[in-house]
């Protein structure tokens, strides 16, 4: 990777794409479930979100993604409306039931999903916008959920390879950028430790609504059939002809922690700890074959373990770690915990404050509850990245801001969003530091999301994008303040040269 070495400096009138390294991608980031709707047509399959959604509306913001922004049909027009803002690269996730509507290939492999895949990629590609394709973001075949309990089986790992196999083959040809799963963490620990996500499984003592499930025990399974899902995908993918000049990478989502109290062994200890449950849970397998040792300690028998042959496949199984970045929070030090109702928070001995010990803030309440807004946490993460994980290259997979949930706020007033303009700047520019003063190597930045989107169990209440969208009035769509910034901060430089040689 080329690094101009510029550097931000106060008198500099205009930060843009032109500081960033060459070939840097900005781009924006969604999901098939979030994004796509139609989940009847094109002989789609049922996954294990739209049963969840049918099923509990009460524990789903009494919604679901049966149409959400019908991405399905409009993706056209919104590949102009990524154009439009001058970004160069778009993510996307392949739903595994338009590949595979029972989830095996021995079921049946639908073309038409195929075909609307296919389709997608060359219009990205037809418009100059690179393609990023995630394969499992959260939206499991409902039918391998009743066979085989989904990720709780080792048996999904054959499926999933299968599925990822088909991919490689059908897209990998034009796809050069490829996404195995998205955030493990928030997979195993949302939908099996607190029960609020998709298949909401818990104890009882974390989620009341919860009708089965065991936390403490059930996401380190999940976790691990990911992980083995994952390394199968990628030794797929290295053998795949089509995929040779490809890279391939899993998305994690860490929270960067910072001592409570600084001045506390304790509490610098438990930030250490609360970073290897959050981020090495998923990353130490893939760089060093196996779980970190503080997590073996105090997880015991309740997590597996690899045998040789699966740590062999899982080290090194990435060529770039995909980081998706929101929050940042205090980690306190917690003696006691209840041995008899373990869960993921539990096993770590960490209390998260959003307040240090001296009332200080980590950062501004973003719009939801666990939203902190940190800016520097994003290169402390990849400065903490860098050193432990041996210098990898990164991408900025996603990263954003949701506004606090109002009812019935003026269409107006949610265009102009300047708490939203201001958090992309300033992880831009923190990300700037990192690659710049730090030596990082990141490739690319995605903003979360280019629309409003479904936001899982919080349904449409919640809003990321940088395009407004009217749900009551036929789903149309709005460009919002943050998406002009980006606009003007994406201008390619040389059209700046020729407008000024212009004037
Ligand atoms: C990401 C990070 C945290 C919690 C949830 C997410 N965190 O740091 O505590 S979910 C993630 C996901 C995408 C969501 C988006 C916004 O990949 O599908 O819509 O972030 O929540």
């Amino acid at each position: 990777m080329k690094h101009r070495g510029r550097k931000i400096c106060d008198k500099k009138k205009s930060f843009g794409r032109a500081d960033f390294p060459e070939g840097f991608l900005f781009g924006t980031a969604s999901s098939a479930y979030q994004y796509e709707g139609a989940v009847k047509e094109g002989s789609r399959g049922e996954s294990m979100w739209d049963t969840f959604a049918r099923k509990y509306p009460e524990r789903n913001c009494l919604s679901n993604a049966d149409e959400t922004v019908d991405f399905y049909h409009r993706y056209k027009e919104d590949i102009q409306r990524m154009k439009d803002i001058n970004m160069d690269a778009f993510r996307f996730s392949i739903s595994w039931v338009r590949i595979l509507p029972h989830g095996k290939v021995s079921k049946g492999v639908n073309k038409e999903g195929i075909k609307f895949y296919n389709e997608l990629i060359d219009e990205l590609l037809a418009n100059g916008i690179t393609p990023l394709a995630t394969l499992f973001h959260w939206d499991t075949p409902q039918a391998l959920e009743e066979e085989y309990g989904g990720f709780l089986s080792e048996n999904i790992v054959v499926d999933f390879r299968d599925f990822a196999s088909i991919c490689f083959e059908e897209f990998g040809d034009r796809v050069k950028l490829w996404l195995t799963i998205n955030e493990p963490w928030v997979y195993s620990v949302g939908g099996y430790d607190a029960g609020r996500k998709a298949p909401g499984r818990a104890s009882k003592y974390m989620n009341d609504a919860a009708t089965a499930g065991k936390s403490g025990h059930e996401a380190y399974i999940v976790s691990h059939n990911l992980l083995l899902a994952h390394a199968e995908a990628v030794e797929a993918f290295r053998s795949c002809s089509n995929c040779k000049d490809g890279n391939i990478g899993m998305a994690h989502c860490p929270l960067w922690y910072e001592p409570f109290d600084l001045a506390c062994l304790e509490d610098n200890e438990a930030a250490e700890r609360a970073m290897e449950f959050m981020f090495g849970w998923h990353m130490n397998p893939t760089v060093y074959g196996d779980y970190p040792e503080v997590m073996k300690k105090i997880v015991g028998t309740r997590l597996p373990s690899f045998t040789e042959s699966q740590s062999r496949k899982l080290k090194g199984s990435f060529d770039f770690i995909g980081i998706n970045y929101y929050s940042s929070v205090f980690a306190k030090n917690v003696i006691d915990v209840d041995p008899d109702k373990p869960f993921w928070r539990s096993d770590q001995h960490v209390e998260w404050k959003k307040q240090n010990k001296a009332g200080k803030a980590i950062g501004a309440q973003g719009g939801v509850e666990w939203n902190l807004i940190y800016p520097q946490g994003l290169r402390k993460i990849l400065n903490y990245a860098k050193s432990k994980y041996g210098n990898p290259k990164f991408i900025i997979t996603e990263n954003g801001h949701c506004d606090a949930y109002e009812k019935k706020k003026p269409r107006l007033s949610e265009l102009m969003d300047m708490k939203r303009t201001d958090y992309h700047k300033k992880h831009i520019n923190s990300l700037h530091k990192a690659i710049y003063d730090d030596g990082v190597q990141v490739g690319g930045y995605f903003a979360w999301s280019l629309l409003d989107n479904c936001e899982w169990n919080c349904g449409y209440e919640i809003r990321y994008g940088l395009f407004y969208v009217d749900y009551e009035n036929g789903l149309k769509r709005y460009p919002k303040m943050s998406a002009m910034w980006f606009k003007e901060f994406l201008k390619k430089r040389d059209e700046d040269m020729v407008k000024k040689s212009q004037v």
